[in-house]
C-alpha cells in the first residue's frame, strides 16, 4: 500500500469531548476512522494525548505533520509493517509522544482502506489478518449505568444483559427487555453509555430487577463491569458509602453469583490486584461453590489493558478466564490482534469493547466478528453511537 493522503480533524464524542477523525487515501480510495475515549481508564493503558485545555490539537497536529510526512509516498508491504513503523516512529513504550489516539486513528483507517482495496468486508480482512475464525459475538448490552459513568448512583459501573445467539435474534430480545426496564424504572436519567442510571440503596436491587425481567428469556443472563479500580481507596473498596476489604468484596461476588444468573464479572478488583482476581477465579469456578453451574467469566480490563504482555502474565497466574479487548488501550490494530491471539493461546475468551466516549465509527463491530470474539460490549440502546455498532453487526450478518 502506498498512502497518498492523510488528514485528521476534531469531532465530538458522546460526552461532547473532542476526539480524532482521520482520513487516509490510496489509489483513489478513501477511508475514515475515528477513535473513542475512555473515562474509567487503566493506568497501564497507552497514552491518549490530550492538551491541557482538553482538546486533541497536538494529536491532530502529529497526524497531519509528523505522521503524514513519514508515511505519505512510502510503500508498506503489509498493515503490520505500517503499524510497526508507527510504533517505532513514536518511540515510547506507551505511545505518549505522538499519542495512542493519533496512532490508532491512522492504524484503523489504514485497515479499513486495505479492506476496500482488496474489496473484502472489513471483518473478513480482520479475520484474515488475525488468523481467526469469524463468529457472531454475543451482545453484552449495558442497560444500567453506575460508577463513574453515572455519578456512582449504582456501585458497579455496568449492568449488562448477555444474549446468546446471533445479533438478529438477540437484538429484538434486548429491545424488549430494555423497554420493560424503562417502564419499571420510570423517569430516570441516562448514563454515559446509553443505559438507565437509577439510584438504589442496596447492592442487590439492580440484580433483583434484571433477574425478574429476564426470567422468561432463557437465552439471557447478566454481566457486570465492577470497574473496581474506581472503587478502590487506601486498600479497600467503597460501595454505596460502605467500605469493604478485598475478601469481603469476594464474598459479595460469591453471594451475587449464588442468587442471580451471572455470566461474567469484569474488573472485580483494582488494576494492580491480580492476586485477588486469582482468588475469585478459584472460588467462583470451583465445583463446590457453584454446583452444576457453567463457568463464570472473570474478565480483565484495567488489569490487562489489551496489552499482550500483561495478558500473558494474567493468564499464567490464573487471574482471569476472559479478556476485554479495546484497541485504543494499546494504540494499533496490530497489537489489539496480538492481544486476542495471546488470549486465545491461553485458551480463554476475548470480549471486544467500545469505550464510554464513543463516535459513529463501527470498527469494533467488525473487529468482534472478525476475531470470533465471545462477546461485544457496545453500550446501551439510548445513544445513536451505540446503536450504530448493533446496526453494523446486523449488516455483517447479511454479508457473512
Ligand atoms: C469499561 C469501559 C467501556 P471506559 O470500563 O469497560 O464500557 O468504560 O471506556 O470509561 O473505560
Ligand atoms: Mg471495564
Amino acid at each position: 500500500m502506498r498512502i497518498d493522503h492523510l488528514e485528521a480533524r476534531a469531532i465530538l464524542d458522546t460526552r461532547k469531548k473532542p476526539t480524532l477523525e482521520t482520513t487516509i487515501s490510496a489509489n483513489t480510495f478513501t477511508a475514515t476512522a475515528s477513535v473513542p475515549s475512555g473515562k474509567s481508564t487503566g493506568s497501564h493503558e497507552a497514552c491518549e494525548l490530550r492538551d491541557s485545555d482538553g482538546s486533541v490539537a497536538s494529536a491532530i497536529k502529529n497526524v497531519n505533520e509528523e505522521i503524514a510526512e513519514a508515511i505519505i509516498g512510502k510503500r508498506f508491504e503489509s498493515l503490520d509493517e505500517l503499524d510497526s513503523f508507527l510504533i517505532e516512529l513514536d518511540g515510547t513504550p506507551n505511545k505518549s509522544r505522538l499519542g495512542a489516539n493519533a496512532i490508532l486513528s491512522v492504524s484503523i483507517a489504514a485497515m479499513r482502506l486495505s479492506a476496500m482495496l482488496k474489496d473484502v468486508p472489513l471483518w473478513k480482512a480482520i479475520s484474515e489478518r488475525a488468523g481467526t475464525k469469524p463468529q457472531a459475538p454475543r451482545l453484552f448490552v449495558n442497560v444500567m449505568n453506575g460508577g463513574v459513568h453515572a455519578d456512582f448512583k449504582l456501585p458497579f459501573q455496568e449492568y449488562m444483559l448477555v444474549v446468546e445467539g446471533k445479533t438478529s435474534e438477540a437484538l429484538p430480545i434486548v429491545q424488549e427487555i430494555f423497554a420493560k426496564l424503562g417502564e419499571r424504572l420510570g423517569d430516570v436519567p441516562m448514563g454515559d453509555e446509553g443505559g438507565y442510571a437509577p439510584t438504589f440503596d442496596t447492592i442487590e436491587k439492580p440484580f433483583e430487577i434484571l433477574t425478574d425481567l429476564i426470567k422468561e428469556y432463557p437465552s439471557v443472563s447478566i454481566a457486570i463491569d465492577a470497574a473496581a479500580s474506581e472503587l478502590f481507596h487506601n486498600g479497600s473498596y467503597e460501595l454505596l458509602n460502605k467500605t469493604y476489604a478485598p475478601e469481603e468484596l469476594t464474598s459479595i461476588y460469591g453471594s451475587i453469583v449464588s442468587q442471580f444468573p451471572i455470566h461474567s464479572i469484569e474488573d472485580p478488583f483494582s488494576e494492580n490486584s491480580g492476586e485477588d482476581f486469582a482468588k475469585l477465579m478459584a472460588q467462583l469456578n470451583s465445583p463446590s461453590t457453584r454446583l452444576g453451574a457453567t463457568t463464570i467469566l472473570v474478565v480483565g480490563d484495567d488489569l490487562t489493558v489489551t496489552n499482550p504482555a500483561r495478558i500473558k502474565t494474567a493468564t499464567e497466574n490464573k487471574e482471569l478466564n476472559a479478556v476485554l479487548i479495546k484497541p485504543n488501550q494499546i494504540g494499533t490494530v496490530k497489537e489489539a490482534i496480538e492481544a486476542v491471539q495471546a488470549t486465545y493461546a491461553a485458551g480463554f475468551q476475548a470480549i471486544a469493547s467500545h469505550r464510554s466516549g464513543e463516535t459513529m465509527d463501527t470498527f469494533i463491530a467488525d473487529f468482534a466478528y472478525g476475531v470470533g470474539a465471545h462477546g461485544i460490549k457496545a453500550g446501551g440502546l439510548g445513544q445513536k453511537e451505540r446503536l450504530e455498532k448493533y446496526k453494523r453487526l446486523l449488516e455483517i450478518e447479511k454479508e457473512a
